[in-house]
């Protein structure tokens, strides 16, 4: 049963979603959960988040490091634990095991795995269970994995770097450098944050990025980068191609791509998968995210361009907006964000929830939720 958390359950609660936040990127197919063990004598004695690539799980690990008797403690988890074995033991049983009274749940994990299994596990064995304390913002970080659980894709997470008019290049294509150092840095942590990132063949032929995340020491939590590349027009010599070997690498190509140049590709380490193309020559977008669910990814960040933004936006439900803006002016001869959504009326488009601001030294990151 549901019901009202007082202030208490929620501040832990926060501690447990903020744990899970910052780790969000790291857990492989797992989703992202926050841990926290308060003693009866209400000290924090534990806390941790899922384990890398998934395993262990948070609840195991808090247990294990926890600094004091963890019997009749209250557990902190942003989403329900779980009551199977998997890849790794069941949290349930394990909470139970070590004498737990009560564990507080934000979000219940739809997963058909668990689904309700651990909450009837742990309530079964007396333990009192609270849940849906702070959900709406625990789904903010198990979004990505409950929706491909639930319908096989990912959640679309849309980046956006403009000037403060909204332009994201100069007439010419030029947009070094709009936004700040701190901005730019605060978008290579976004990317590892993400499992995959996602742009389209235009964006490789005039940038030749990388898609990593260079910060120092998280090089190894790059995501998956991905290009839609109809005609697989990709130079070998791009750098995409060329660090294949190091970061995972897929090009989604249509049905009918030269069969000598998907397998040149794959000799290089890129993997190559095929789906069907649109009448306006668009490749799927629907079996493109079915496939990028099928490979494990919850949560795709898509960084351009104006092409594929513009796309995903009016085809595909996209979750979060990051965008910042930075403070230049550029006017409107320059290159606009997101281009036509052929809108009759206001209400037609996309609204935006603000959930964040965060000011980067004189530029800003506003996250939106996206609201249809
Ligand atoms: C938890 N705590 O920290 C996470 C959970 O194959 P397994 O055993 O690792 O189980 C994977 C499933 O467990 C995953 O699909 C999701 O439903 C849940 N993840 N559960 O109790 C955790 N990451
Ligand atoms: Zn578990």
């Amino acid at each position: 049963m549901k019901i009202t958390s007082n202030n208490e359950d929620k501040r832990y609660m926060r501690y447990a979603l903020n744990l899970a936040k910052r780790n969000l990127g790291n857990t492989g197919k797992n989703p992202s959960v926050g841990c926290v063990i308060v003693s009866k004598e209400k000290k924090i004695i534990s806390a941790a988040s899922t384990g890398l690539n998934g395993s262990p799980h948070a609840e195991k690990i808090a247990i294990e490091k926890s600094c004091a008797d963890i019997e009749g403690a209250t557990v902190y988890v942003t989403l329900e634990p779980c009551n199977h074995s998997g890849e790794n033991p069941p949290c349930a049983e394990l909470l139970v095991k070590e004498k737990i009274s009560r564990v507080v749940i934000s979000q219940k994990d739809d997963n058909p795995l668990v689904d309700g299994k651990g909450i009837k596990y742990l309530k079964d064995s007396d333990v009192i269970v609270d849940t849906g304390v702070l959900e709406e913002e625990a789904n903010l970080i198990n979004g990505g994995f409950l929706n491909r659980v639930k319908n096989g894709k990912p959640n679309i997470n849309i980046k956006i770097a403009s000037s403060a008019d909204g332009k994201t290049a100069l007439r010419d294509g030029k947009s070094k450098w709009i936004t700040n150092d701190l901005s730019r840095n605060y978008g290579h942590r976004l990317r590892s944050t993400h499992d995959a990132i996602l742009v389209g063949i235009n964006t490789v032929l005039s940038d030749n990025p990388m898609l990593n995340c260079r910060l120092e020491g998280l090089q190894n939590r790059s995501p998956c980068r991905i290009i839609l590349d109809t005609t697989l027009r990709i130079p070998e010599d791009s750098k995409i191609i060329k660090t294949a070997k190091e970061f995972n690498t897929i090009i989604f190509t249509n049905l009918n791509a030269s069969r000598k140049k998907i397998k040149k590709l794959e000799r290089l380490n890129v993997k190559v998968l095929r789906v069907s193309q649109l009448e306006d020559s668009y490749l799927n977008i629907d079996e493109i995210l079915l496939e990028i669910g099928k490979a494990g990814f919850n949560n795709l960040l898509i960084e351009g361009g104006h092409t594929i933004i513009t796309s995903f936006l009016s085809s595909e439900k996209v979750k979060l907006i990051y965008w910042f803006s930075s403070d230049k002016i550029i006017g409107g001869d320059g290159l606009s964000s997101i281009g036509n959504l052929n809108l009759q009326n206001i209400k037609e488009g996309p609204n935006l929830k603000l959930i964040e601001i965060i000011n980067l030294n004189n530029n800003y990151l506003k996250t939106y939720e996206v609201l249809k």
